[in-house]
């Protein structure tokens, strides 16, 4: 690096803060309004030097990107992990080379003690809120349920599925089917299309969506194998982002789950403060709300992404 030759690990004053952002890739809408959020967070104005990596959702290639940030020697890193597991050597790498390390969004199965601080929502929580929802709505009636699940092994689809299954136990929700749609609209798609091939439009009662862009890739499938998705086939999401909430609006989706992207002037500030020395929440949780149909109408104009 070079810009920020004059940084050395300080957080306050008129020196500029390098920062290394290892980001998962551009899989949905939820991620496109998350790395904006940091792009203009992290600005020169604010004090930043941003060096930006998308790792087009490879774990290795995220590996990689935060060990050329520990070898170019920036100020700190912030890491959206891709997947939960496989941190402990590039964490430690940082810790020797006193770096710290901000998580956002994902979590990792990683000690705490190798990383400053984490910000993001709470994916246990949202999962409960999908399921609490579906729990009254399709509970009490045999349900035919299919799951596109978010990327195997992120944190989002690990800790999704666990609040959703707690909270429909005893229930006559029934999973037929479970597959991973990578957290794309193009996986989404082709996974509900093996599930319709399999077991027929009128097979399927629900669909859990981990997130928005699977269940609009979903929809899809729906209507090209000749059923209405939120009457045929309901759907709930996770996520809130501006397609999902117009799905919603338009009767195709039935019930989402918030998952706030917009973490950049928290993680901003996290990274200010751990290079000051000021002491800061191990977890900080944004907060979420959930959308009924008529719910979304009433605010679909006023949402910022
Ligand atoms: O729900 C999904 C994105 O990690 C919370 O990742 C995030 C998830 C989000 O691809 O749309």
């Amino acid at each position: 690096g070079n810009s920020s030759d004059d940084a050395a690990g300080g957080g306050g004053g008129d020196k500029t803060i390098k920062v290394g952002f290892a980001q998962t890739g551009s899989e949905s809408g939820w991620r496109s309004a998350n790395t904006e959020s940091m792009k203009k967070a992290f600005t020169k104005d604010k004090g930043f030097d941003l060096v930006f990596n998308a790792a087009d959702n490879d774990p290795a290639a995220q590996i990689a990107a935060v060990r050329s940030f520990i070898s170019q020697g920036v100020d700190a890193i912030v890491i959206a992990p891709i997947v939960s597991d496989g941190w402990d050597d590039v964490l430690n790498e940082a810790k020797t080379a006193k770096i710290p390390v901000v998580l956002e969004d994902r979590t990792t199965s990683s000690a705490d003690d190798l990383y400053a601080s984490w910000v993001g929502d709470d994916f246990k929580k949202e999962g409960e809120t999908a399921g609490k929802w579906a729990a009254e709505q399709y509970g009490g009636k045999a349900t035919n349920m299919v799951v596109l699940e978010g990327t195997t092994g992120s944190a989002p689809a690990n800790d999704r599925a666990a609040g959703f299954g707690d909270a429909v136990k005893g229930t006559q929700i029934k999973t037929i089917a479970s597959q991973t749609g990578d957290f794309t609209r193009d996986g989404g798609k082709k996974v509900m299309e093996g599930f319709l091939q399999k077991y027929g439009v009128k097979g399927i009662n629900l669909v859990f969506a981990h997130n928005d862009d699977m269940a609009l890739g979903a929809i899809e499938a729906i209507e090209a194998a000749g059923g209405k998705p939120g009457t045929d086939i309901n759907i709930v999401s996770i996520d809130g982002v501006h397609d999902g909430m117009q799905a919603l609006v338009d009767g195709k989706i039935n019930y989402i789950v918030e998952c706030n992207p917009l973490l950049g002037d928290q993680a901003a500030d996290l990274v200010k403060k751990v290079l000051a020395g000021t002491t800061v929440e191990k977890k900080n949780f944004a907060t979420d709300g959930a959308f009924t149909q008529e719910q979304a109408k009433a605010v679909i104009a006023t949402r910022a992404y």
